[in-house]
């Protein structure tokens, strides 16, 4: 999925082996990333806001978790988070 120069297409992105901290009622969470080579990120730690659908209670800080991603340029949003 999604190969080459996608970064400022809005598509799905997917985030594997990553730790979070979460801000659940901010409706923030931080991932600790691994390189996300289809939209040219390194391993980085950053904080992104979450989509309004997405259910925060199923995972905690310190989880490993898969996550989606749909934006562009610096401007991401969580669409899926889930317990790996
Ligand atoms: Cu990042």
């Amino acid at each position: 999925m999604g190969q080459g120069s996608a970064e400022s297409r809005g598509e799905n992105r997917r985030g594997d082996r990553n730790r979070d901290a979460l801000n659940a009622a901010g409706k923030k969470v931080t991932f600790d990333h691994a390189p996300m080579p289809e939209i040219d990120w390194p391993a980085m730690k950053m904080e992104f806001p979450v989509a309004p659908s997405v259910d925060l209670s199923k995972v905690k800080t310190g989880d490993k978790v898969r996550f989606t991603l749909t934006g562009s340029g610096k401007n991401y949003t969580v669409q899926s988070i889930s317990p790996q």
